[in-house]
């Protein structure tokens, strides 16, 4: 059987170009969003996209959507996408990989001449990592209607620049965001390739992970004020530390996050001290925690626990104090069963190996499994590793992930069900 098949050579290119557009040259992928690597970026996909025949447009959110029309162009729309923000030097294939794999299905329909039923939408959707604002999967939720004039107010980037300033000045009017909410009923399904960003699919030799339940992930920003004081001339006992009670909280968060089960994780990935010198007492800390599991009671049981921590602190300590701020929280989301099969089928219709898998990482597919179906799958990361300049994933490997997202995408998309 003869099928329509991806060209790795234009999808390592396309990944090459977009990975030089990082503020942190030689150390990763860094591409915030509504940045200058945003901007090269963005024209780089437009342009991608209008050569194989799209109608390009942007939402007031800022994804990218180029539109192919389907011989019933009123029929909902077939979705295809991924991220093109990255984290703080990360590697080249978090989110892009997934932009490309859409471009190039774009490209395969077109020189084929492929007329599908449904239209479909491909899609490159920004600051799902939250790398320069916190939260994150903003595009998608964006398109979920799930984002306030609140959230891009008081969402500050390391500058204290808002998202809504930030947007403001980029080109996008904040105050539209409500717009580019989608209406559930114009949408067929959703889908994504990323890459797994773990182990799994390297040990085991399987080509394409397909993805049944993503973790729930809730981001928490937890900032301790105590009271700055000399270093030499304060005694231990007269100290309202921040740093300090910061530490006895981190470690407490491991014990919780163990403690819950179920694979629960908590990570505090980022910590300031102020005012940070050497010979002042720190009067203040900022830190987030970022708490995943497949069972929502599991990330409450951590929360609760992180409250009850900073009462009891609090409490030792009285010239301690503190705020807690939730950045996102989202259940843990089941894929689509009949997106699952598709996916499957598929992979042995192609002789492609595939395996069902939860992921851990989060996923914009999560959040657009509250508008319609979705299928999200999986390529190999090599030793597993993402989130870092090392990240990388085999070309060929990306192409046979494509490959079969085309397939899946086409059996959907072909006929009106
Ligand atoms: O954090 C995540 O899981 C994703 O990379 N945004
Ligand atoms: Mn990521
Ligand atoms: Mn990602």
């Amino acid at each position: 059987m003869l099928f329509l098949e991806s060209k790795v050579q234009r999808i390592q290119e396309d990944l090459e170009v977009m990975a030089r557009h990082t503020a942190t040259p030689g150390q990763g992928v860094t591409r915030f969003s509504f940045s200058d690597e945003d901007r090269l970026t963005r024209e780089y996909i437009k342009e991608r996209m209008k050569q194989c025949g799209l109608m390009v447009y942007e939402d007031t959110a800022g994804a990218i959507v180029g539109r192919r029309s389907g011989k019933n162009d009123q029929a909902p729309v077939v979705m295809v996408g991924s991220h093109f923000d990255s984290v703080k030097n990360g590697g080249p294939f978090d989110g892009p990989a997934g932009v490309v794999a859409a471009l190039e299905i774009a490209r395969v329909l077109e020189e084929n001449q492929v007329m599908t039923e449904h239209p479909i939408e491909f899609i490159a959707l920004v600051e799902e990592e939250g790398g320069r604002f916190g939260g994150g999967l903003f595009g998608s939720r964006a398109m979920a209607g799930k984002v306030s004039m609140e959230e891009l107010m008081t969402y500050n980037d390391k500058d204290g620049i808002s998202m809504a300033h930030a947007m403001a000045k980029f080109g996008f009017d904040p105050d539209l965001i409500g717009s580019a909410a989608r209406d559930p009923r114009q949408l067929r399904a959703f889908f994504e390739l990323h890459i797994e960003q773990g182990p799994i699919l390297e040990a085991t030799g399987i080509s394409v992970g397909i993805v049944e339940i993503v973790v729930g992930i809730t981001q928490l920003e937890i900032t301790l004020q105590g009271r700055p004081d000399h270093a030499g001339t304060t005694p231990m006992d007269m100290r309202a530390d921040a740093l300090v009670a910061a530490a006895d909280l981190i470690m407490k968060i491991g014990r919780l996050a163990k403690s819950a089960g179920n694979g629960t994780v908590a990570t505090v990935g980022k910590i300031s001290a102020r005012p940070g010198a050497a010979n002042i007492v720190p009067g203040n800390v900022e830190c987030t925690v970022d708490i995943r599991s497949k069972k929502e009671e599991n990330i409450n049981f951590v929360v609760r626990g992180i409250e009850r921590e900073l009462k009891l602190l609090m409490r030792r300590n009285p010239a301690i104090s503190y705020s807690m701020m939730c950045k996102l929280a989202i259940a843990p989301v089941r894929l689509t069963p009949r997106i699952i099969d598709i996916l499957t089928a598929e992979g042995n219709d192609r002789g492609i190996s595939t395996k069902l898998m939860q992921s851990g990482a989060g996923h914009d597919a999560m959040v657009m499994a509250g508008l319609t179906e979705v299928g999200l799958i999986f390529v190999p990361s090599k030793s597993g590793r993402s989130h870092c300049p090392e990240e990388w994933t085999d070309y060929l490997q990306l192409k046979q992930g494509v490959d079969l997202l085309l397939g899946a995408v086409l059996a959907v998309a072909q006929k009106i069900t």
